[in-house]
């Protein structure tokens, strides 16, 4: 009997625009959904980057008028709630969707499908958010964005002080956004726990892969009080309930407990990838095993659990009792000690170590700095009495950006000229790596070095302008001539990236010498990942590959 031939479609030309936009939007693969997060956060960062911009041109100068104050209202609010929740979260659920299933020697995640979904919430969230530029107080009149600050605190947010509908874009985004954000954090920790490959115990995952799992998790505590906060503000603005209105016999403070059980994890959920990269970075670039893996793992999962329980130190100066405020006091300056662990083990790792400062390290290396500074200006902030005189001020915008920029910022950096060559087959250019890393360094702290200055004499934060000879100029002056240099370092990643898209140097599989398993495939890896599922005998399996005379497994 004849078998009838079924005839193979050959595409024989480069497939058209749609088909391509089909094939990404359908798409389950996490290596796609990760690209897709990340390039969405990079969007979103070159955004809140010109609303910043925007705010330091503003501030160059006393009594400036080139921002309404209302604009300025505006531009603070949609620049911090960016930078929280449309930058760093993606990119951090990006990196995480991209490199966890290939560390752990998995195909993909647990659920694709519930993956998919995530990122279409997150995706959609952010729209909704900017779609506030069009449809706020919108159309009727002026096009307006939220106006309430990224913690929208009470009793700004009720109806009687923020009329149209901005906040309602601000309360609804978020919580769209959330949704994708807790599917994505129990499917990432379901795949954890069930996909690793044969012989990945949790004592032999990558760093990388344990602290997204603690950040995933404090995901899964943290977020629901957000959504249930902003249900309820919503119920206030449009049932008229009173929860956060003071006057009715509600609570101000309330949404502030609220909002910091959540925000400050938060924190944390945002510095802890940054940790994630810099522990797999470091190692491989000074040639040694990372310095007490287990340390560093317990350190995690110890500041995993106290970051739940120091949420008011952000509220010192709301009013609490002198025991409460005690107590927070205690516990933020105790979260000191695991991260002061860490930053010891990094170093361990470094000492003696043969260290090669290609650009992933030596954006590594500016991290280890300046993160240390914002660490101790945190440890001065912790300090009651302290904060009641520095609180709003610009010191604690200072410090809050030596954490977000210093810790999160130049860890992506780093994680961008790492695993770039394993996502696109190609490296990018070290040469263009370095000058951003210096310009970009140089201009990071010409902006917010000054602002502790600016901060110690009194320059309250969320003002849109200053009177001349109060002692602010020279150092406003300063902190907005680094925008320039940032905008500067920026750029040239985004001239690398796209100069190394066509011509980069052909990367190889493994073309740091690395050891963990995402090196072991081909770049970009194949849509299964894995050939034949692998499997490891020791926290080196690519160590163990390329010294089968000395292999790692011998002394675990
Ligand atoms: C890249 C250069 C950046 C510049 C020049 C910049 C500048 C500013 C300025 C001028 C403010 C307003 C300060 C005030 O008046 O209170 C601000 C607030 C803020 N920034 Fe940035 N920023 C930058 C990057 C980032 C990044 C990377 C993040 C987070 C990942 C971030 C998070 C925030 C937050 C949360 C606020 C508070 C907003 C609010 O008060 O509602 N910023 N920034
Ligand atoms: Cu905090």
């Amino acid at each position: 009997m004849a078998v009838a031939e079924h005839p193979i479609a050959i595409p024989c030309s480069r497939p058209g625009v749609t088909s391509v936009l089909h094939e990404w939007v359908t798409t389950v693969d996490h290596k796609k959904l990760g690209i897709m997060y990340i390039l969405s956060g990079l969007v979103f960062f070159v955004v809140a980057g010109l609303e910043a911009s925007a705010m330091r041109i503003q501030l160059a100068v006393p009594n400036n008028t080139f921002l309404s104050p209302q604009v300025f209202n505006r531009l603070f609010t949609m620049h911090g709630t960016t930078m929280v929740f449309l930058v760093g979260m993606p990119i951090i659920v990006g990196m995480a969707n991209y490199l966890v299933p290939l560390m752990i020697g998995a195909r993909d995640l647990a659920f694709p499908r519930l993956n998919a979904f995530g990122f279409w919430m997150f995706f959609f969230g952010a729209l909704l958010l900017y779609f506030s530029v069009l449809g706020g107080d919108g159309l009727y009149g002026a096009g307006s964005m939220p106006d309430v600050g990224w913690f929208a605190y009470a009793p700004l947010t009720g109806r009687a002080f923020s009329r149209g509908n901005s906040t309602d874009y601000w309360i609804v985004g978020l919580l769209v956004g959330g949704v994708g954000s807790l599917t994505t954090a129990a499917n990432l920790v379901a795949t954890i726990c069930t996909m690793r490959c044969p012989g990945m115990t949790f004592r032999r995952m990558p760093l990388f892969v344990w602290l997204l799992f603690v950040v995933c998790l404090q995901m899964l505590v943290a977020l629901p009080p957000l959504s249930a906060a902003q249900v309820m503000l919503l119920f206030d603005r449009f049932l008229g309930a009173h929860f956060f209105d003071t006057q009715a016999g509600g609570s101000a403070v309330l949404w502030q407990h609220f909002f910091w059980i959540f925000g400050h994890p938060e924190v944390y959920i945002l510095i802890l990838p940054g940790f994630a990269c810099a522990s797999e970075i470091i190692p491989v670039f000074s040639r040694k095993p990372i310095f007490g893996y287990a340390i560093m793992v317990a350190a995690t999962v110890a500041i995993g659990f106290i970051s739940l329980g120091v949420w008011a130190h952000h509220m010192f100066t709301v009013g609490l009792s002198t025991g409460a405020n005690a107590f927070f006091v205690f516990s933020t300056m105790l979260i000191a000690v695991p991260t002061g662990i860490k930053i010891f083990n990094w170093l361990g790792t470094m000492w003696g170590g043969r260290i090669r400062f290609a650009t992933p390290m030596l954006f590594c290396t500016g991290f280890l700095f300046q993160f240390l500074v914002a660490g101790l200006t945190g440890v001065m902030l912790a300090t009651a009495p302290f904060d009641w005189q520095l609180s709003d001020s610009y010191f604690v915008v200072a410090h809050f950006h030596y954490v977000l920029i210093g810790g999160l910022l130049f860890t992506i950096f780093a994680a961008i000229y790492y695993w770039f060559p394993k996502v696109t087959g190609r490296m990018l250019s070290e040469r263009l790596g370095t000058w951003q890393f210096w310009i970009f360094a140089a201009g990071f702290n010409l902006t917010f070095m000054p602002q502790h200055i600016s901060g110690v004499l009194g320059m309250p934060r969320r003002i849109y302008t200053y009177d001349a000879g109060r002692g602010l100029e020279l150092w406003n002056g300063l902190s907005t001539a680094g925008v320039p240099l940032q905008i500067l370092g920026v750029l040239l990643l985004v001239l690398n990236i796209a100069w190394a898209l066509r011509r980069g140097a052909p990367a190889g599989d493994d073309p740091w010498d690395a050891w963990t398993l995402e090196w072991s495939t081909t770049s970009p890896p194949p849509e299964y990942n894995f050939e034949t599922i692998p499997t490891v005998r020791s926290r080196r399996p690519l160590w163990d590959l390329k010294h089968p005379d000395d292999p790692d497994w011998r002394y675990e």
